[in-house]
């Protein structure tokens, strides 16, 4: 998968970019991530990305011409999925990961200050949030989304199987996991995960994974009441 990140803060995504899973896939070659600076398209000797609102207000408002020369630089970027992260966009989840992780190649639009010139969202094919909250730019929730996609490519994740049985994918949140010691200050590991007994320990974990959810996710067991 190819991805493009557009950001005025280049070093904030390639830190990241370089280490952990993200960091061992790029080097195999499963991800090929470039970061482009968008103060690079900007055609003043200030090389100017932002700009005072229309109609008056607090902060400032991206340009959107330096926008259009970025996107527009990047091969292949009208079949590309375009992802512009805004709190005003459709709420990202597992299932969109999922989605993602089936395109050849995306493009990830990061902004800053107040947002952008609504006229770049033409060039996006989504609008995307991470959650409810504010965040001073779009490189966070970009690297959120790179994370979540990513790790779903063949061959990213070690084990087969570590990825398609887990939390939300399967609709309920994880079960208790434990390693040794057997016993930590005064912990205990519960009896039935060192019984040997593999169907018990099975039941366990269902009951487990399914008392969580309740408690702690109840709009994930009922989907409209309590919870969003
Ligand atoms: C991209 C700039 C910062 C945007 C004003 C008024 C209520 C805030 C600051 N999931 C998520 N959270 N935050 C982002 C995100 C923030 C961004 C940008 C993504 C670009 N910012 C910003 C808007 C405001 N707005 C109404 C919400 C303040 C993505």
């Amino acid at each position: 998968m190819r991805v493009d990140v557009v950001t005025i803060f280049p070093e904030y995504v390639e830190a990241p970019a370089r280490v952990s899973l993200l960091g061992k896939a790029r080097e195999q070659g499963l991800v090929e991530l470039a970061v482009r600076d968008l103060r690079a398209h900007a055609t003043d000797k200030h090389r100017t990305v932002d700009d005072e609102p229309f109609g008056g207000g607090p902060g400032m408002v991206m340009k959107p011409e330096p926008w259009f020369a970025a996107v527009e630089a990047i091969e292949g970027w009208e079949r590309a999925r375009r992802i512009l992260l805004t709190p005003a966009g459709r709420r990202f989840d597992q299932r969109l990961a999922e989605e993602l992780s089936g395109e050849a190649h995306l493009v990830l639009m990061c902004g800053r200050y107040e947002g952008i010139d609504e006229r770049v969202a033409t060039l996006a094919t989504d609008e995307v949030s991470i959650g409810d909250f504010v965040l001073a730019g779009g490189e966070a929730a970009a690297l959120v989304v790179i994370e979540a996609v990513t790790r779903l490519l063949a061959g990213v994740v070690g084990e087969p199987g570590s990825v398609e049985q887990e939390s939300f994918t399967t609709g309920m949140l994880d079960y208790p996991h434990y390693t040794r010691p057997a016993e930590f200050r005064g912990m205990a590991v519960p009896q039935v995960l060192l019984s040997g007994n593999h169907a018990e320990v099975e039941r366990w974990r269902r009951e487990e994974a399914m008392r969580r959810t309740r408690d702690r996710r109840p709009d994930l067991v009922e989907p409209g009441e309590p919870g969003v």
